[in-house]
């Protein structure tokens, strides 16, 4: 993270501030809210005291530890999901700072980078977060939880592995494409990721060949890109660019520690509908998955409150 750092806005108002702002130890996720004012990137080129290490590798960060009471999930049905925030005193974090219209945001994936879901779990009295999740083919997944305590001036990301009991068909290596399909939509990327510096990534969105210029508010912004390192499924940021255009296009500034593969997945809402739209970038082009896998839908769940 020796490069400047990018600095946007949230497509309706949250400044987004990168994690080398805050100096040494803290990391500010991609829904982490901003609690420092604007400034210059240029003015945090070559930081050394950045932190080395990108979010959602660590169970447990500044005192605060991931505790999962729901190790599996189930392929079959939706299943409580359950898991809490231990504070540094090692109670149950039950205090939240909220960001992007949530306490805490919810992401699920498996470790091809596949069966990826973004959720809003509902916090009990007692700190225990609930969210009704489906794996949707067996196998080991990651689950990340991005927050930011009370009274804490930056984002946490804390990971932990749960697994889906049963035959883990790995997915085949990925081939390259610049194009995405779900549903009738269709999301193009323009830009290439770039290691250690912020690239620009436009992706556009279309309806059967047609742009959308009508793209919905979700989370407080016309689209949320999470960006996931393969081989160890570093959680990374990526910031939308100030805009109150509802499309075609978003614009992000994707920043990787590393070269090598990443796993993008867009959320967009359109006609009341959330959407992923999921990439495999590498920091040679991008490129998506031979046969996606199937899985639930991640916005479709009691629990995601949208
Ligand atoms: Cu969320």
């Amino acid at each position: 993270m020796k490069t400047p750092v990018k600095l946007s806005l949230f497509g309706l108002g949250l400044v987004a501030i990168f994690a080398a702002a805050w100096g040494a130890g803290t990391l500010a996720g991609p829904f982490a809210p901003a609690t420092q004012p604007q400034a210059h990137g240029d003015e945090h080129g070559g930081d050394s005291a950045a932190p080395a290490v990108p979010g959602g590798l660590q169970i447990a960060q500044d005192g605060y530890r991931l505790e999962v009471v729901t190790p599996t999930l189930s392929t079959t049905d939706s299943q409580p999901f359950r898991f809490k925030v231990l504070d540094p005193d090692g109670k149950a974090l039950t205090s939240y700072t909220r960001a992007h219209e949530k306490d805490l945001h919810l992401i699920v994936a498996r470790r091809d980078l596949t069966g990826f879901q973004h959720v809003h779990p509902v916090l009990a009295p007692d700190g225990t977060w609930e969210v009704p999740l489906r794996a949707g083919q067996p196998g080991p997944y990651r689950v990340f939880a991005d927050f930011q305590p009370t009274g804490r001036d930056s984002g946490l990301i804390l990971g932990a592995d749960v697994n889906a009991p049963g035959d883990y068909q790995p997915q085949p290596p990925a081939q390259v494409t610049r194009e995405a399909k779900v549903d009738d939509y269709t999301v193009t990327i323009d830009g290439d990721l770039v290691a250690g510096t912020s690239s620009k990534l436009t992706l556009t969105v279309t309806k059967a060949g047609a742009p959308v210029t009508d793209l919905e508010p979700y989370l407080g912004a016309f689209g949320h890109l999470v960006a996931l390192r393969d081989g160890d499924l570093a959680y990374l940021h990526v910031h939308p660019e100030e805009t109150t255009k509802a499309g075609p296009q978003i614009v992000f500034y994707a920043e990787v520690p590393s070269a090598g593969t990443y796993g993008l997945f867009l959320d967009f809402q359109h006609q009341g509908t959330v959407r992923t739209a999921q990439f495999t970038a590498t920091t040679n082009g991008v490129t998506v998955p031979v046969a996606p896998t199937a899985t639930p839908s991640p916005h479709g769940s009691p629990g995601h409150g949208h």
